[in-house]
């Protein structure tokens, strides 16, 4: 049979001590601690519980209200050795602030260089009077290949190799599509340009499977080759400086009649192929350097949209914003762009 006094001593024993232990608790363990020792599955409390069924049944409820006194004394310590201590840490918190020193300031983004070329490239052409317009990244066969007089099997689709989503749609390799989306969006006259990303199955120091380019396309009774020279002189004077010359070279885009690639004097060596002694070799001692693709749009194309090529004329280039962004910035690998290093990107706020 159990003593009913000695757990009343016992209970009214670990009341007392446990009102000691958390008054003077200075962390959450201690008070965790004093949880399990007093309160646990195997503490002081429980284990007089345990003993209550020894009692004689006349004692039982006397001692079992003193148990759940005991308990509820317990758990209000408990609460309160809590409360207090956040009140401490906070109290320790406030204590250490300065209103004088200054703030920790976030450490402020900075634009993409291909966005800063960009934005510059569009700023340049919109005063000139081209609209910006938009299309499709994932794009129509027809209106990235066909239309642009490249048939299945053309030669010319060897160079933009690309991914294809289904037989018929493509990720775009150039955004001379917009050129077709344009013309059919509206009639002549157009001026627009068109800035976007391209992607081909290109890697190397100066490709990238993702890049991007800007279009512009002119179209309208009387323009010819001379208003693209003026309007791209204009174009690579703003961005490199005014002593920038343009050459323009023959070539072929199936879409374009006749097509030219345009070089830029070096802006690394100035366009004398060398610095002092040393041979530049961002021009590879040529003095020029490739930007862009252009020509006069292909009669066939105007067909292609329902423009009558007896009535109208019009040109278009296709420019590389990485090449240009080398170019003005002096990077000699155009993979830098992409690698997501803040230390690189940081440098062209
Ligand atoms: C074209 O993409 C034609 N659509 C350009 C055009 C438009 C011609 C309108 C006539 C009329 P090309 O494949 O040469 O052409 O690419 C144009 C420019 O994109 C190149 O001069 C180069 O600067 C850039 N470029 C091409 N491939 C890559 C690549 N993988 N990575 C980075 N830049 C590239």
């Amino acid at each position: 049979m159990a003593d009913a006094q000695a757990i009343r001593d016992e209970l009214a024993s670990l009341a007392i001590e446990a009102r000691d232990a958390l008054s003077k608790a200075t962390s959450e363990d201690e008070v965790e601690e004093a949880r399990v020792r007093y309160l646990g599955r195997k503490g002081r409390l429980a284990q007089c519980m345990a003993a209550m069924p020894g009692l004689d049944a006349s004692e039982r409820p006397a001692v079992g209200q003193a148990a759940n006194q005991a308990k509820a004394e317990l758990n209000t310590l408990l609460d309160e050795a809590k409360q207090r201590l956040a009140r401490e840490k906070a109290k320790a918190a406030s204590a250490g602030f300065d209103p004088t020193m200054p703030g920790r300031a976030p450490a402020p983004g900075s634009l993409h260089p291909v966005t800063l070329v960009m934005e510059e490239l569009c700023s340049v052409l919109q005063r000139l009077g081209f609209d910006v317009v938009s299309g499709p990244e994932i794009e129509t066969d027809w209106h990235n290949f066909e239309a642009l007089n490249m048939p299945p099997d053309h030669p010319a689709r060897d160079m933009q190799d690309t991914l294809y989503v289904t037989d018929s749609v493509v990720l775009r390799t150039h955004t001379s599509p917009l050129q077709i989306r344009s013309m059919l969006a509206t009639e002549p006259p157009v001026a627009v340009i068109a800035p976007g990303r391209v992607f081909r199955r290109d890697s190397d120091l100066t490709h990238t499977p993702m890049f991007h380019q800007i279009e512009g396309l002119l179209v309208d009774t009387a323009s010819s080759l001379a208003d693209l020279r003026g309007v791209l002189s204009s174009l690579c004077r703003q961005l490199f400086g005014p002593d920038t010359k343009l050459r323009f070279r023959p070539s072929f885009f199936p879409f374009t009649e006749p097509s030219v690639e345009v070089d830029i004097s070096c802006s690394i060596c100035g366009g004398h192929g060398g610095v002092g002694q040393d041979p530049c070799r961002t021009c590879k001692e040529s003095g020029w350097i490739e930007i862009l693709g252009a020509g006069m749009v292909d009669p066939e194309v105007f067909r292609h949209v329902g423009y009558d090529p007896e009535r109208y004329t019009g040109w278009a280039f296709g420019l590389g914003i990485e090449r240009v962004a080398m170019l003005k910035y002096g990077i000699g690998d155009i993979r830098m762009y992409f690698e997501n290093d803040l230390r690189f990107l940081g440098q062209f706020a």
